[in-house]
């Protein structure tokens, strides 16, 4: 061993020791190995490294090789428009699903199926991601997220954790905030972040007054949408409550100013609550509108509270609102002013009657820092609110902060602990926080900015994920995870609700194409490789199964449209195969069991080869044939 190594060596080891638990360390071994690195290695020089401290309850944040995580986290992917997952505590990012996105690996958005889904459309702005709910828990069915760029709701379905749904909104611009129904796969809420004209078809555009934004609901099991209600101000984030009574949204801008200046006037704006029993039987006696050309009933609660919406005064344009895990608390983050602000959801309907007013349901207001933007919950009674300006977590207790709104002499300290975050946080979630099972175990903070935090990679940084443990009585950061931008979101969820299928279900929506197809060509898709020509339009039906393609070569005719739909007979795990022909802009994934397709025009004469770009065999690069288009 060179001295070089040997610092290698031992830095490795010290490595170890610092991602490894306290419970490890202080095994013999173990620990007499890091004691003599320690006395070894020489600190590094230059500023000190900043550390991170070893889980407290003994689960240490890095997970062994070939050990697999705790949790499932769903991570939304910004203005990429896909979604990824990670497993956690390890924050390895385990796959990326493509949604709104052009996604060249899988084909996504250039295959005929998800062309269609797409509607022509190659790019999405995800911001909030959430799966569906039973009985206040995740129920492993569907993943929901939304589109702010052009105001669409995808849907995941979780067997195979591919997009199956995608819906348009109607009169709606900046979808932002959606969540879900938590006591049965309901409704999921989507909210307009952006006022427009109601109908936006060219008039009162010089007239903001006369701007509207909608709330609306569609249905989490048909994806259809089923109403909308129209309000004057801007809707935020959404949040729903554990009975399936209300749905929230925070709006920041009750101004309905145009510019920034005048979307932060008022000291206060406010927390919209949606009143759905009443919504819902407007909707059925039929004293609803239509906007424009969409047939989806709206209820017009503009301006004054009503038996359908109540605005409940926050300071000052407030931003996340989360429910707390006994679904007694929705905390409004306050954005502008230094505060949360607690509704009590036990008090809504009180406020509906009459009987008191829509601010008496405030019943905590803790200053919880700078910039407060997202909570998130431990299922132990204490809130985690990420604070942008200040780049910290804080952790406070809502029974204290409860206790000190309600007796202000006493100076109670809501308070419990900041912990510097690496930069500029914006969501945070924890596990399973958005549940009633909230376990107290991990949170995350997305943080906006990384700064010095990683490798200079040029202009653009990456953004920083920070895990922190809070499964003791002090927050711990425990690592730091850079991510491609811009993720927003992310949900934490037990593995055990989480089970997709291995290989490709050949019942799924998606396969009534290839059926009729097939059907109308007489074909076998898993069996039969054919080309049926009809005028210009060919279709080549083609299988694979390692290491061939059931054809080494097809004909077709310059300026033919050509419509390729491959069938892997391969029933083995993760043998996937594909499809790219060399020079076309074609090239899509086609997994165990599964079909795809894919449409183009061969353009000119001439030989192209066709092969398959996924590793799937020693032959792998033998697995080819020949495109030819006789001129
Ligand atoms: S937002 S940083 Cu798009 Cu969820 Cu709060
Ligand atoms: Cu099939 Cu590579």
């Amino acid at each position: 061993m060179t001295e070089n190594d040997k610092k290698t060596d031992v830095t490795k080891a010290n490595r170890r020791k610092f991602l490894t638990s306290s419970a490890v360390i202080g095994t013999s071994v173990v620990g007499a190995i890091a004691c003599k690195n320690e006395e070894t290695t020489a600190p590094p020089t230059g500023p000190a490294l900043p550390t991170a401290a070893p889980a407290a309850h003994g689960a240490a944040a890095s997970v062994e090789p070939g050990k697999l995580d705790d949790y499932y986290g769903f991570w939304s992917g910004g203005q990429s428009g896909e979604i990824r997952i990670l497993g956690l505590p390890s924050m390895r990012e385990l796959k990326r699903i493509p949604v709104f996105n052009r996604d060249a690996a899988t084909g996504w958005g250039a295959t005929d199926h998800s062309k269609e889904l797409l509607g022509g459309r190659n790019s999405g702005d995800t911001h909030h991601v959430h799966l569906s709910y039973t009985d206040g828990t995740y129920d492993g069915r569907y993943v929901f997220v939304n589109d702010k760029a052009s105001a669409r709701l995808a849907r995941v379905d979780i067997e195979t954790m591919e997009v199956d749904a995608i819906t348009s909104i109607p009169n709606s611009q900046g979808t932002h905030g959606i969540f879900p129904q938590r006591h049965k796969t309901g409704l999921v809420f989507c909210n307009a972040e952006f006022r427009t004209p109601q109908v936006n078809d060219g008039r009162d555009m010089e007239d903001p007054t006369k701007y509207a934004a909608m709330h609306t609901a569609i249905d989490g099991e048909t994806m259809e949408v089923k109403w909308q209600v129209m309000v004057e101000g801007n809707m935020d984030l959404a949040a729903t409550d554990y009975k399936g009574l209300y749905s929230f949204a925070t709006c920041y801008n009750s101004e309905g100013a145009t510019d920034l200046e005048g979307m932060m006037a008022s000291e206060r704006d406010h927390l919209y609550v949606f009143n759905l029993a009443k919504i819902d039987a407007a909707v059925k006696a039929g004293k609803t509108i239509t906007v424009g050309d969409s047939k989806v009933p709206v209820v017009d609660a503009r301006g004054k509270d009503s038996e359908f919406v109540m605005r409940v005064p926050i300071p000052k344009s407030p931003h996340g609102v989360n429910v707390d895990p006994t679904g007694r608390y929705a905390v409004c983050a306050g954005k502008l002013s230094p505060t949360v602000s607690v509704v009590d959801i036990d008090k809504l309907a009180d406020a509906f009657a009459g009987k008191i007013k829509p601010r008496d349901c405030v019943v905590a207001e803790p200053e919880v820092g700078l910039g407060p933007l997202h909570t998130a919950y431990d299922g132990r009674g204490n809130a985690y609110t990420s604070i942008f300006i200040d780049s910290v977590v804080t952790k406070w207790n809502i029974a204290k902060a409860i206790e000190a709104f309600k007796s202000p002499d006493k100076k109670i300290d809501p308070i419990l602990q900041k912990i510097d975050v690496h930069y500029q946080i914006g969501h945070i979630n924890a596990s399973m926080s958005e549940t009633k099972d909230a376990d107290g175990k991990w949170l995350i903070a997305l943080c906006k900015f990384s700064k010095d935090r990683f490798l200079n990679v040029g202009p653009l940084h990456p953004e920083n994920d920070q895990l922190i443990d809070i499964s003791g009585d002090e927050m711990k950061l425990v690592h730091d995870g850079p991510t491609f931008p811009e993720p927003h979101d992310a949900v934490i969820v037990t593995k055990d609700k989480i089970h997709p299928k291995k290989i490709q279900p050949r019942t799924i929506e998606r396969f009534k194409l290839y059926d009729k197809w097939a059907k109308e060509d007489g074909v076998d898709l898993q069996k039969d490789n054919k080309v049926i020509r009809n005028g210009k339009n060919v279709r080549v039906y083609i299988t694979s199964l390692a290491p061939k393609f059931g054809t080494g070569e097809f004909k077709v005719k310059a300026g033919d449209t050509v419509q390729v739909i491959v069938s892997n007979q391969d029933n083995v795990e993760d043998l996937s195969h594909g499809f790219c022909v060399c020079g076309h802009d074609v090239n899509f994934l086609v997994n165990a069991q599964d079909t795809n397709s894919m449409t183009f025009v061969a353009e000119k004469p001439g030989v192209y080869w066709y092969y398959c770009p996924w590793f799937c065999h020693a032959l792998h690069l033998e697995m080819r044939g020949r495109m030819i288009v006789e001129a």
